[in-house]
C-alpha cells in the first residue's frame, strides 16, 4: 500500500483587515485611489473587512450620499460585499451620521464603539479611539453634545446645505485648535485603555484616530494604532495603510508602499 503524503499548505491564511482615518473627499484624488486599490486588490482576498471610522472626511447625513464621489465610494465597497467579504463599520468623530441608508447601500454592518470580536481564536476589542481621549476636555464636552440622538435628530432636520456649512466651519476650527493642544491631550488616555482592556477581558485592541501608528506593548496588552491615509501632498511620500490578521494569529502592519512588518 502506498502511503500518500498530503502537502499541507503553510501559507497562513488572512482572516481580517482593519482601516480607519482615511478621510475621503473628491479633492483627495490619489488618496481616494490609494483606497479603492485596498478595496479591489486586498479586501476580497479576507473574510472580514472593518472599517474603523473616519473613512470620510465628513458625512453630514444619509441624503448626501447621492453625489457621483459618494456613489462611487459606495460601489467601491458593495463591490466588496458581493465578493463575500463580511464588511463591519465603526463611526469615527467624522462621520458619525452615517446610518442605515449607507448600511444597506454598502451591505456594511454597523457596529457600537466599542465591540469586541473574536478572530482567530482571540477576543479582540475594535473602537474608533476619540472617545479614550479623555483629557481633551473641550473635544469631550462637544462629543457628549452630538451624539446625543435628539440633538442628531434636530441636526438633520436641517437642510443639507446648511449641514454642511455647519460642518465646514466645525472643520476649519477643528484644524486651528489641534494647533493649540499638546500631543499628550490629543492622544488616549493611559488609564482610559486600561479599564477598555481590564473591562473587556481583551489582551489586544485597535483603533485610530489619533494618527499615530504603533504598536504599544501596554501592561494589560497590546495595542495597535492605526494609521490615517494621505497620498495627496506634493513631493511627500504616500501616508497609510492597514492591519491585517492571520489565521495562526499573527498581526501585521501593511503599508501603502508594499512593506508589511510588525510595526508601524
Ligand atoms: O477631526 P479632527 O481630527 O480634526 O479633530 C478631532 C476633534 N474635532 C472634531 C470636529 C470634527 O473634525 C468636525 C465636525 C465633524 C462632523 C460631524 C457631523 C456633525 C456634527 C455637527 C456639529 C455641529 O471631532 C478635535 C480633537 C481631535 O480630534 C483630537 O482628538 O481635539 O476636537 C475639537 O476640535 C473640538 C473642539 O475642541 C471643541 C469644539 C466645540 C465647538 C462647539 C460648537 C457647537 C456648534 C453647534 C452648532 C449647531
Ligand atoms: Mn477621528
Amino acid at each position: 500500500m502506498t502511503v500518500q503524503q498530503i502537502q499541507t499548505n503553510t501559507q497562513p491564511k488572512l482572516v481580517a483587515l482593519f482601516a480607519s482615518d482615511i478621510h475621503l473627499q473628491p479633492s483627495l484624488p490619489r488618496t481616494t485611489q490609494f483606497f479603492f486599490n485596498f478595496l479591489k486588490q486586498h479586501a476580497p482576498q479576507a473574510d472580514q473587512l472593518y472599517l474603523l471610522g473616519d473613512l470620510f472626511e465628513y458625512w453630514a447625513g444619509d441624503d448626501d450620499m447621492d453625489t457621483p464621489y459618494h456613489q462611487e465610494v459606495i460601489a467601491a465597497i458593495r463591490a466588496v460585499s458581493d465578493t463575500g467579504t463580511k464588511v463591519f463599520w465603526i463611526a469615527g468623530n467624522r462621520d458619525f451620521l452615517i446610518g442605515t441608508g449607507f448600511a444597506d447601500a454598502t451591505g456594511a454592518q454597523l457596529l457600537a464603539d466599542p465591540s469586541v470580536i473574536h478572530i482567530a481564536g482571540r477576543p479582540i476589542l475594535i473602537t474608533h479611539g476619540d472617545a479614550q481621549c479623555s483629557d481633551d476636555l473641550a473635544y469631550m464636552s462637544f462629543r457628549a453634545m452630538v451624539r446625543q440622538e435628539q440633538w442628531q435628530k434636530e441636526f438633520l432636520s436641517l437642510p443639507l446645505s446648511q449641514r454642511k456649512t455647519i460642518i465646514e466651519g466645525l472643520r476649519k476650527d477643528s484644524k486651528i485648535e489641534k494647533k493649540e493642544k499638546t500631543l499628550t491631550i490629543m492622544d488616549v488616555n493611559p488609564d482610559a485603555i486600561c479599564r477598555l482592556f481590564l473591562d473587556n477581558n481583551v489582551k489586544t485592541i485597535i483603533h485610530g484616530h489619533t494618527h499615530r501608528p504603533a504598536r504599544h506593548l501596554d501592561v494589560e496588552g497590546v495595542r495597535y494604532v492605526l494609521p490615517d491615509w494621505e497620498c495627496d501632498i506634493e513631493n511627500e511620500k504616500s501616508r497609510g495603510g492597514w492591519l491585517a490578521i492571520y489565521d495562526n494569529g499573527e498581526i501585521l502592519f501593511h503599508h501603502l508602499d508594499g512593506n508589511i512588518n510588525n510595526i508601524f
